[in-house]
């Protein structure tokens, strides 16, 4: 198989990481015991074995003692979520770390993410069967999938599997949910007297599992690279055909750090934040008002194109669309959510009706339906709900999920706001307050963005974190995190260690059960990020003044530069 040279290079390039990492190296005691974030004393009664645990640090062997082997180990490792740029890396780093320390040492893989534990899926990583993916992007060698590990069925056959394979570790990567789970799972094992060790590894590219221990969740760096790159390339086509509007949404469902670093790198327009909606209340309305206001002030100055963006998640954030959508489920969820046709039955309920009306794919049915289901909520969420373009009030109604529950992340917030801007800039010329030209592409920046070629970053930071996983299940770190810290500097000065999982924990109430969490980063708007972005954006509304990023660096200038929030920090 012929390389080009970027391949190539890709394939050779050796992750930079701390020279302690390189050797035989001790983990040692780092700090007195830890509390959780929150509810203490609940954290300690659900985590009896693994909480209360201190802080652990890599340390260069001790010169005076003899360097020895290590014993040989047998690790599981799994992939758990949403894919991230680096995850390979993870399992090069496990990988190498076992092979230094005992050439009989094993690393199966799971397949399919958690449920190739609970069923046993797995397949052995040897260097062969490695290599091709080393510093490459893409969970694909074993997969991943979103299945947890929590009932007591998958927490007993996720035992077994650890006991059958007589696994002395297991490594979770994953978001802050997979990694609450990676810590159920490492208490429930130590209190059947198990030996496995369970450690997790902080991925994710929203960005939103960061905290006072955990600097930076792996794939954020080169996802928001490549978006950034995607958003900058279309601000130079808005500014050289001068004829629309793109607006994009990035993903991130729960917060908004992607667009946030993606508007601190190329200077939109506008960049909506989640947090910011939330926190002024600003309904859908308001956003449509502020997107047509600023189009109105852009076209004045004859600037009839222009880039914004906004975050996956807003329409969750936006109060008034947050309380349609919970007045929906509980409208729709009255009967089990099915897709299909009731067999035969004629039907029973909105939930049936909405079914129906979407199998028989009849716009007019489903019309009909929405005009029902909007007699049963409340005045203000029948209102909105009539004044949607039709096509969302259908995706309202209609996706939902196994469970009944709107699919908020199946709709389609850009054209959302671009409809109803165009709405009202239609209005406004009615009026005679704006005489542009509005007209919208819209883009969803998503899934591109987590599987691309990892950044010399992520291909640092993922192979230490498995390097240091691997030293964490050594010495019997069960329920810790790899971690990393200083990530600004060069790789050869970070910190590496552990912290307890339950360090990271608080209580939530969440489907009204109060349950542990590892609780989600969203954007601070009291931090320096915002603050910057805060300063800076309004000199980006009516002057084109685009920052072009370009393609992601590998090599030369640039290649180990940090996104811009990493640099900034909160
Ligand atoms: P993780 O938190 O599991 O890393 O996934 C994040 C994410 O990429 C979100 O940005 C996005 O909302 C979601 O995954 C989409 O998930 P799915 O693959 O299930 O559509």
């Amino acid at each position: 198989e012929k390389h080009t040279p970027l391949a190539l290079q890709r394939h050779l390039y050796r992750p930079r990481c701390p020279p302690v990492l390189r050797g035989a190296f001790t983990v040692r005691r780092a700090s007195s015991p830890q509390s959780a974030m929150d509810h203490d004393e609940r954290i300690k009664a659900l985590f009896p074995h693994v909480h209360h645990k201190p802080i652990v640090e890599i340390a260069f062997h001790d010169g005076e003692k003899p360097m020895s082997i290590g014993r040989p180990l047998r690790l599981g490792v799994l992939f758990s979520g949403g894919p991230a740029p680096g995850g390979h890396n993870v399992l090069a780093g496990l990988h190498d770390f076992l092979a230094s320390r005992n050439i009989s040492s094993s690393l199966v893989g799971f397949l399919g993410g958690p449920s190739g534990l609970i069923e046993g899926k797995y397949k052995e990583i040897t260097e062969e069967t490695l290599f091709r993916y080393r510093n490459q992007g893409g969970f694909h060698l074993l997969g991943s999938g979103r299945t947890k590990i929590e009932t007591p069925e998958q927490l007993d056959a996720a035992f077994t599997t650890c006991e059958r394979l007589q696994l002395d570790g297991l490594v979770i990567v994953g978001g802050d949910d997979s990694n609450t789970n990676a810590c159920v799972l490492a208490e429930y094992i130590a209190a059947r007297g198990g030996t496995t060790c369970v450690v997790g590894v902080p991925k994710t590219i929203d960005g939103d599992l960061r905290n006072a221990y955990i600097e930076a969740s792996f794939g954020f760096d080169s996802a928001c690279k490549l978006y950034a790159e995607i958003v900058s390339n279309l601000a130079l086509d808005a500014v050289s055909a001068q004829k629309v509007y793109h607006i994009c949404r990035l993903m991130g469902r729960s917060a908004s750090h992607i667009t946030l670093e993606v508007a601190l790198q190329t200077h939109p327009n506008l960049a909506i934040i989640s947090e910011e909606v939330a926190a002024h209340k600003q309904t859908l309305g308001m956003i449509v008002d502020t997107i047509a206001d600023l189009v109105c002030e852009r076209a004045a100055l004859a600037k009839n194109y222009g880039v914004i963006i906004l975050p996956e998640g807003l329409v969750e954030f936006m109060p008034d669309i947050k309380s349609l959508i919970q007045e929906l489920n509980e409208v729709l969820a009255q009967a089990p959510a099915r897709n299909g046709v009731a067999a035969g039955d004629a039907p029973q309920n909105p939930s049936e009706e909405a079914d129906e009306a979407n199998a028989l794919g009849d716009p007019d049915a489903s019309l009909v339906v929405i005009r029902r289901i909007a007699q049963r909520l409340s005045k203000e969420s029948a209102e909105l709900l009539s004044s949607l373009p039709s096509a969302f009030a259908v995706q309202l109604c209609m996706d939902r999920d196994p469970h009944g529950n709107v699919q908020v992340s199946k709709i389609e917030s850009e054209r959302l706001v671009a409809e109803m801007v165009e709405r009202e800039l239609e209005k406004r010329k009615q009026e005679g307050t704006y005489r542009g030209k509005f007209s919208a592409v819209t883009h969803f920046l998503g899934y591109e963005g987590r599987c691309g070629l990892p950044s010399n970053f992520d291909c640092n930071y993922c192979y230490v974190l498995g390097l240091v996983a691997g030293g964490l299940v050594e010495n019997g770190c069960n329920g810790y995190i790899a971690r990393a810290t200083g990530l600004t500097q060069a790789p050869e000065l970070w910190h590496v260690g552990g912290v307890p999982l339950t360090a990271m924990m608080t209580i939530e109430r969440r489907k009204g059960r109060d349950i542990p969490v590892i609780s989600k980063s969203v954007v601070d708007m009291a931090g320096p990020i915002f603050q910057n972005f805060k300063r800076e954006r309004h000199s980006w509304a009516l002057s084109d003044d685009y920052r072009i990023v370009g393609p992601m660096q590998f090599y030369g200038d640039g290649a180990d530069c940090l996104t811009i929030s990493m640099q900034i920090g909160d």
